[in-house]
């Protein structure tokens, strides 16, 4: 391998004459941006236990109405990045959100994709683009970037979500802005899962050729379970269901990939290395993963992430129900997904 040398090497007047004229040689920092082999991630394995954040995100409650903070938020910051950091990957911004009892949460629209998976409570819904859309316990609730949506709670206690959004990217890219807006009007229906996308493999016949480009925004939990259940029973291997848009087949959101996973009480997962971030959310269980040889000791409702290239092993000690989030679709249209065996 050659060496690239250091700046420190150069004479102090050339280097004063470069940084004049705007301009850095590349060689001393070659490495930096194209390391060798794979990447050298700045982001570190995080968890948050629900018990810890919990009563912060209550307190935030006591703290902060709803008509200040537009969204009552606390930002999961990667460790690897420091207090503050408003990314959880470089690719995955994640955030715990509470809304109470008879609060709503004003309209707006902006250009990153939003989704949930709901921690906790009853009675809370988002209405997306005039679609409401109730929010129950584990369900996957889609805010697709250009949808107006607003959140509304007609339950008795507190409840919370964890929202995941490509924000990172946008950040990145100079391309995040949103846009308010007075709360929407509802279209009196159910939402599509209970509609037009009741069972997998049925489309509406009448939308051939042109369905919406979202058509389906929440995924009920119900139904993932049950369906990783009858995996178990009759499969091979460990069940795991993409999320996917029920008219392409494609993943539901361009950039970002969801997956449920059930591991077994007593089972481990060691799948290969993947090229890209995750984040996972505990609906239900408790267990174990290392990351890199970094023990993380989970239970019910925490979050945790891996960077990319990770070396991931999941060990169940309670039947144990997962969604992985990550940014393998991002990774695919860039053409540089890939998975390495052990
Ligand atoms: O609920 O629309 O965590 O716009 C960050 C930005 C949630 C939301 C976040 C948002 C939202």
């Amino acid at each position: 391998m050659a060496d690239l040398g250091t700046l420190e090497e150069l004479p102090q007047d050339y280097r004063d004459d470069m940084t004049a004229a705007g301009v850095a040689p590349l060689w001393p920092m070659m490495r930096n941006v194209l390391p060798h082999g794979q990447p050298k991630p700045v982001t570190k394995p995080g968890h948050w236990a629900y018990d810890a954040v919990r009563p912060l995100l209550l307190r935030a409650g006591e703290l902060t109405p709803v008509e200040k903070a537009e969204r009552r938020v606390l930002v999961l910051s990667d460790p690897g990045r420091g207090p503050g950091a408003m990314c959880a990957t470089p690719s995955i911004y994640l955030g715990m959100q509470l809304l109470l009892p008879g609060e709503t949460a004003p309209a707006h629209v902006h250009t990153p994709s939003a989704t949930r998976i709901i921690v906790e409570g009853k009675g809370g819904y988002t209405v997306v683009d005039g679609e409401k859309l109730p929010m129950e316990e584990g369900d996957l609730v889609l805010t697709p970037g250009g949808d107006w949506h607003d959140h509304g709670h007609e339950g008795d206690e507190p409840v919370v979500w964890l929202d995941a959004l490509d924000l990172p990217l946008f950040v990145y890219l100079e391309g995040s802005y949103a846009i308010e807006g007075p709360l929407q009007a509802q279209r009196n229906r159910p939402d599509a899962s209970q509609v037009e996308y009741l069972s997998a493999g049925l489309v509406p016949s009448r939308l051939r050729g042109a369905p919406r480009k979202y058509p389906m925004t929440r995924f009920p939990w119900a139904r993932t379970e049950a369906a990783l259940r009858q995996m178990a029973a009759y499969g091979d291997g460990l069940p795991e269901l993409d999320y996917v848009n029920p008219e392409t087949g494609q993943d539901v959101l361009p950039t970002m990939g969801f997956t449920a996973m059930m591991i077994p009480a007593g089972a481990t997962d060691r799948p290969p290395v993947r090229s890209t971030s995750a984040a996972f959310h505990v609906v239900r269980g408790r267990g174990t993963t290392t990351v890199n040889g970094e023990k993380i000791a989970w239970g019910p409702k925490d979050t945790f992430t891996a960077p990319v290239f990770s070396e991931i092993t999941h060990q169940a000690e309670e039947e144990s129900f997962l969604v992985r989030i990550h940014d393998r679709p991002l990774q695919e249209k860039l053409g540089y997904y890939e998975e390495r065996a052990r």
